[in-house]
Formats: C-alpha cells, structure tokens, sequence
C-alpha cells in the first residue's frame, strides 16, 4: 500500500459525532506520550497530527481518510498523571463506546514504549480488546533511544510479559529515525485486506 492521499475529515468529542461507519478503519492507541500521533504523520509523511512533549495532546478521536479509502484514527491516550477523576471518566466512556461500536473497526495498533514494560492500563487496553474481540497488533514505539543490546532484552521481556494472553505480532518503530515503518505499513496493507 502506498500513501497517496490523507485528509483529516473528523475530529470528535463524542460518539455521535464520528463519521458513520461505512468504510474499514484501523485504529492507534496506547499511553499518552508514547508516540501515536508522532507515528501517524511519520507513517503517512505528512506533519497533519499534533504531537507535544506535554502528555495529554490528544484529547479528541481524529479521523484521517487515507487515500480515499480507509480511515486511520488517532485515540487520545491514557494514563498521564494529574488528570481529574471526570477526566478520565470522560475517557473510558468515550473509549468504551468507540470499541463496542465500531463494526468496521479492522485492527487496532496498540503502542508501547519499546524501553518499558507494559504497565497496568496497557494490559487493561489488552484486556478490553480481548474481551470485545477485537484483533490487535503491537507497535513498540521510540526504538531509536534504545541500544542494540537493550533493544532485544526489552523486546523479549514485553513480549514475555504479554504472552498471557496469547501470540502477538510486536514492531519495533522509530517515528525518527524511520526504523519499522515499512513493516507497520505492509501490516496495516495486510490488515486492511490490500494486496501489495
Ligand atoms: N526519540 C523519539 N521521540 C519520539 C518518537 N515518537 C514520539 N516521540 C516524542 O514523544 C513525545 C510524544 O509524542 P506524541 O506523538 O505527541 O505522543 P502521543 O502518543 O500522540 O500522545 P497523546 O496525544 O498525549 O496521547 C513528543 O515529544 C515526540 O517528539 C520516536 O520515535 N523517537
Ligand atoms: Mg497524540
């Protein structure tokens, strides 16, 4: 698959605002912080996300029509600190419906960071996705501040560490230095039912 084209056509604060769900959609979720949307303008060579060292840039569900066709969509992240209780209310509600009610929704990409290990809301993440049936794949983010070493300890340790739940497909990625991102694509092409 290759990016000809990305709009972004939606940005919701609630359900009833999300773009009806008429075409198949992949979606990227994880910590704040992690990277997501510093990967989606890396993978669609675009700057159309907004990133920030401030945890908690993303508070909205955006929607990115990618050639047309497919919707890629950016969830705001959990588990930043000083967050207020109807904060994070409002985010488990807001998540909680998006999952059960996107029919189209393919895969989701869950993102963690590559130097540590998943944390209780990550497996809380895994554990509402597997109870709804919904297909995930690992994206392991910021590869590039990890020496080679490192890198292949903490791969097997998160990988050790998630294997409760069963087989996953993990993808080291660097939205810096560019590492991974041929291989998220070609997943993403392989998930969306694209051939080449
Ligand atoms: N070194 C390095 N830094 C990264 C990478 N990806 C993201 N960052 C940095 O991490 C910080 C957070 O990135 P974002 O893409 O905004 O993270 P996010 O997951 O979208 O965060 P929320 O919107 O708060 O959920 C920014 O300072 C980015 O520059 C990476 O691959 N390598
Ligand atoms: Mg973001």
């Amino acid at each position: 698959m290759k990016i000809n084209k990305v709009e972004l056509i939606k940005t919701a604060y609630d359900i009833r605002s999300l773009p009806s769900a008429d075409r198949k959609e992949i979606a990227f979720a994880g910590r704040s912080n992690v990277g997501k949307s510093s990967f989606l303008n890396a993978l669609l060579g675009i700057k159309i996300a907004k990133v920030s060292s401030n945890p908690g840039k993303t508070r909205s569900i955006n929607y990115y029509l990618v050639n047309n066709e497919y919707y890629f969509v950016d969830l705001p992240g959990y588990g930043f600190a000083n967050v207020s209780k109807t904060e994070k209310e409002r985010w488990n509600i807001l998540m909680n419906k998006y999952f059960e009610n996107r029919a189209n929704l393919t895969t989701v990409f869950l993102l963690i960071d590559h130097r540590h290990l998943p944390q209780k809301l990550d497996f809380t993440m895994v554990e509402w996705l597997k109870n709804l049936n919904i297909p995930f794949i690992f994206l392991l983010t910021k590869a590039d501040k990890l020496k080679k070493k490192e890198k292949v300890q903490m791969y097997n340790n998160i990988k050790k560490s998630l294997s409760i739940y069963g087989e996953y497909l993990y993808i080291p990625i660097s939205s810096k230095t560019k590492e991974g991102l041929k291989d998220a694509l070609k997943t993403i092409s392989v998930v969306l039912g694209e051939n080449g």
